[in-house]
């Protein structure tokens, strides 16, 4: 208790000092680069191709602080041991909605440091590892994740076409077509490919697939075998460059066993599916901190928006959606900071492993609908260019789509019940179970306590009832049912959080309002039958009726 005391006055004197620094030069910042975009120079003047994605300097100033303020390099030092990678999460929390999109750059790089980590940092990528985890600006490297080809974005095994050719000194080059590439104006990159044999003959499937290391350009700053066919125009996270490529031979070494690609890039995509919750709960922070800022000076019918009930009401449930995430958010990074210093038990880990996809689907719709309510608290206002609420609104829609759409990730929390045959779900219900009783004792959180519970058992009857009967089709209860994880665990959080002493009453309050929502709507659903092979059939009919069998759009 003493290092963790010492710890808290140490990280929240070092808080302060960079939230200075984030309200006086880094918003601004961040503000350039949402006015200066990227743009694409394909030729120079002498008609050369030269496939320049040229930046701001205000974004090239952001890669210098982040590498200054070690938002990467914290969770590598490990100076303060598990506690570390709660710091970093919260520096970035507080850094991403000012960082006029770097946040993006900076997720693909935390997360390719973990899987050269995650290797054993290699002799061959030693030197990628420093870069990316230094402090010293001149030094630090920012990283990409290019995985996305045309046959698509979610089907990594079936849509990858990139083919990886041996050469003589055992080096590959890589031939194919990358579709989306973030940030690509970063130092290196991971990306998937298909190695070729003697034959040229690839093997299809997700089993066809290893991992690749490259960097961008060479020491002379030249393409590394590399064509940037053009900048797609997003509707948000316009700051930053994303990019179709070419790869046309480009150098690659090959870093994961053959084949085992894709299980080695989940490493990185269990990262960015962190940041990308960081990122959620910090654009609910930020429009909330706009929202309630506004109702405090906006006069209508008479009075401030803040005192017209219904508005704070509005205002209010916005507040414990945000609540709920944020500490969804801790408990992912306290886990994750356990598992990297070797103190997490085997419970840890397979609770990590199932609630990084349950917070990355469920916080990305929580925070699309926070921030477009939050908008909506500005009236016509908040509609507004140039009052930079439309673009908090854009960057946050993405969060749902990129590092696994909602319905993806939901398979993805089937596939970690699968994976461990159900013992995730044994320890999930033993750590709600157990955080539950702690709070107990607590006679105002009793009506909280008690819907969780019941929730809780509605949970456990429909796993054993889905098991058993077998007339339910998991993959149609794959969303509900991780929406009913997310309430569940958040609701729990939420609770064992109020219980703490000295707790205001405002947290008992966020705890019995998150739990006041139905908490597992799976259950409900499940009683509407709406799993049954039928249902399947019935959706398409309510879907294409009276659609003639091909239509344009
Ligand atoms: O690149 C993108 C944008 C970059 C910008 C990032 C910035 C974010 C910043 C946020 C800041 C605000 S977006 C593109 C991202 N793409 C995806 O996320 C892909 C979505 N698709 C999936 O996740 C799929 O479920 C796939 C690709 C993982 C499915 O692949 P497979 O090969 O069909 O799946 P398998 O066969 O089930 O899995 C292969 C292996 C298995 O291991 P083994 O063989 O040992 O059983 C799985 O257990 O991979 C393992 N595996 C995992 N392990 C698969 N997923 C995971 C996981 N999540 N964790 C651990």
């Amino acid at each position: 208790a003493f290092v963790a005391s010492q710890i808290l006055e140490e990280v929240n004197r070092e808080l302060e000092r960079f939230g200075n620094r984030l309200s006086t030069q880094i918003k601004p910042l961040g503000w350039e680069c949402e006015l200066n975009p990227p743009v694409f120079r394909q030729y120079d003047a002498w008609g050369q191709r030269v496939d320049q994605i040229v930046t701001c300097s205000a974004w090239r100033r952001m890669k210098e602080i982040a590498a200054e303020e070690g938002l990467i390099a914290e969770a590598y030092e490990r100076r303060y041991s598990s506690w570390s990678r709660l710091y970093q999460a919260v520096k970035l929390y507080l850094f991403s909605s000012c960082s006029g999109g770097f946040n993006c750059p900076l997720a693909m790089t935390d997360g390719a440091a973990k899987v050269i980590e995650s290797l054993g940092v290699p002799g061959s990528l030693k030197n990628a590892f420093e870069h990316l985890t230094s402090r010293d600006p001149r030094k630090f490297w920012t990283s990409g994740q290019w995985m996305t080809e045309r046959r698509g974005g979610s089907d990594v095994a079936e849509g990858t076409e990139t083919v990886a050719r041996k050469q003589l000194d055992g080096t590959y080059r890589l031939y194919g077509f990358k579709w989306f590439t973030s940030a690509a104006d970063s130092d290196m990159t991971l990306t998937l490919a298909r190695v070729a044999d003697a034959e040229g003959q690839v093997k299809q499937g997700s089993s066809g697939l290893s991992l690749f290391f490259l960097k961008v350009r060479d020491e002379e700053g030249k393409l590394n075998s590399i064509q940037v066919q053009r900048l797609k125009d997003k509707l948000g996270t316009r700051q930053m460059a994303t990019a179709e490529l070419w790869l046309e031979g480009a150098k690659a070494e090959l870093i994961s066993a053959e084949g085992r690609g894709v299980a080695s890039i989940s490493n990185m995509l269990n990262i960015t599916r962190i940041h990308n919750v960081i990122g959620a709960v910090a654009s609910m922070r930020r429009m909330i901190g706009l929202s309630r800022e506004y109702a405090r000076r906006r006069v209508a019918f008479g009075k401030h928006l803040k005192d017209h009930p219904l508005h704070m009401q509005t205002l209010a449930r916005m507040e414990v959606q945000a609540r709920g995430a944020f500490l969804l958010l801790m408990e992912i990074v306290r886990l994750l900071g356990l598992v990297e210093t070797n103190l997490a038990s085997q419970e840890d880990q397979l609770l990590l492993r199932l609630l990084i996809p349950v917070a990355k689907l469920y916080t990305g719709k929580q925070a699309s609908a926070v921030v477009t309510e939050g908008m909506e608290s500005f009236g016509g206002q908040g509609y507004m260019e140039d009052t930079g609420l439309p673009v908090i609104v854009r960057d946050t829609l993405v969060l749902s789509i990129w590092e696994g759409t909602t319905n993806i990730l939901s398979l993805d929390v089937l596939r970690s019940l699968s994976k461990s045959r159900g013992q995730v779900m044994a320890v999930f219900f033993a750590t709600v179970q157990k955080k539950l009783e702690l709070a107990s004792s607590c006679a105002e959180l009793a009506p909280a306590v008690k819907r969780t519970r019941d929730a809780i058992g509605s949970l456990a009857q429909f796993m054993q009832e889905a098991d058993s009967s077998g007339a339910v089709t998991m993959e149609l209860a794959a969303r509900d049912f991780s929406y009913s994880l997310a309430r569940i665990y958040a609701g729990t959080l939420l609770i064992e959080h109020a219980a703490r002493p000295g707790a205001p009453l405002t947290d008992m309050a966020a705890a019995q309002r998150w739990c006041n929502q139905e908490l597992c709507p799976v259950a409900t659903e499940s009683g509407n039958s709406s799993y049954e092979a039928q249902e399947a059939l019935t959706n398409s009919a309510l879907v294409y009726e009276g659609c003639p069998a091909s239509s344009r759009l």
